[in-house]
């Protein structure tokens, strides 16, 4: 019986060969691949993404344990994919038009590939109609948008209106160091999420997973 406790633990560690070895030998022992997932490398990362909203942890051990969390999700893809087992749901995410800043979305993009979702990273300075394009290529279920700077908020409600023009069913996240709760009410966006790991929460909530 494979071991996904210690799997969790490496992964929370962000030992990335261990991760490696712990995924190998759980797929040899014939655990299926979805208790793989879901009982070693989601559960690991569900406890960076507690610590790190305690700040027990910072970015460096989120970004270490992601790239641990990775190793494992190259072992594993294939036999996931061959199994069937889909994403939990599609997440395009970007920085809004305008802004540069990109570390903060990575992080939100690493706990929510953490958490079972599927990510589509559309990058920085993504204007309105990129964001719509990707939803609907994508059929995603969460629009999530990161902006940095007060200057670059308002692209925030263009994307939000563009979303709901373009009649698509998708919902809007937004978050970033200026965002607040009150300016998603202000634009109609269905959730914020002061950091990362609430990003993943939130948007399981708005997949209602
Ligand atoms: Co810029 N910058 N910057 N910068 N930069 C800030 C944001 C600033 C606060 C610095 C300051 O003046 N004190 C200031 C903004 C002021 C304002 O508008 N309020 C600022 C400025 C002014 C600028 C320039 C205009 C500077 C200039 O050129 N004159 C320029 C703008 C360029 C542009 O975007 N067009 C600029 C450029 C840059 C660099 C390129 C040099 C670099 C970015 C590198 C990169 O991202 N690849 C940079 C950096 C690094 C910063 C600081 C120092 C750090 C930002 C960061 O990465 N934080 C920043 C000052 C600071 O914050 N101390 C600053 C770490 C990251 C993990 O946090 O991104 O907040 P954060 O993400 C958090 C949460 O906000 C949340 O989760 C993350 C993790 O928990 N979150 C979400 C983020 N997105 C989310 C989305 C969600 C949910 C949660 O849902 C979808």
């Amino acid at each position: 019986m494979a071991d996904l406790q210690a799997l969790a633990d490496a992964l929370i560690k962000g030992d990335r060969n261990k991760v490696v070895e712990l995924t190998k030998k759980a797929l040899d022992e014939a655990t299926p691949p979805k208790d793989v997932l879901e009982q070693g490398l989601i559960a690991g990362m569900a406890v960076v993404g507690r610590r790190f909203k305690a700040n027990e942890v910072y970015v460096p051990e989120v970004l270490i344990a992601a790239r641990a969390m990775k190793g494992g999700m190259e072992v594993l893809q294939p036999q996931l994919a061959a199994a069937g087992v889909q994403p939990v749901g599609t997440v395009v995410l970007g920085t809004v038009k305008g802004d540069l800043h990109d570390i903060g979305k990575n992080l939100v993009g690493m706990m929510l590939t953490g958490a079972g979702m599927k990510v589509v990273d559309i990058g920085v300075d993504a204007p309105a109609e990129k964001f719509v394009q990707a939803c609907k290529e994508h059929n995603a279920a969460v629009c999530a948008m990161s902006a940095l700077l007060t200057t670059t908020m308002p692209q925030m409600p263009v994307v939000v209106k563009a979303v709901k023009d373009a009649g698509l069913t998708v919902k809007t996240i937004i978050g970033g160091a200026p965002v607040t709760q009150n300016f998603a009410d202000e634009i109609g966006a269905d959730a914020y999420a002061p950091d990362a790991a609430s990003a993943a929460d939130s948007c399981k909530q708005l997949m209602g997973v």
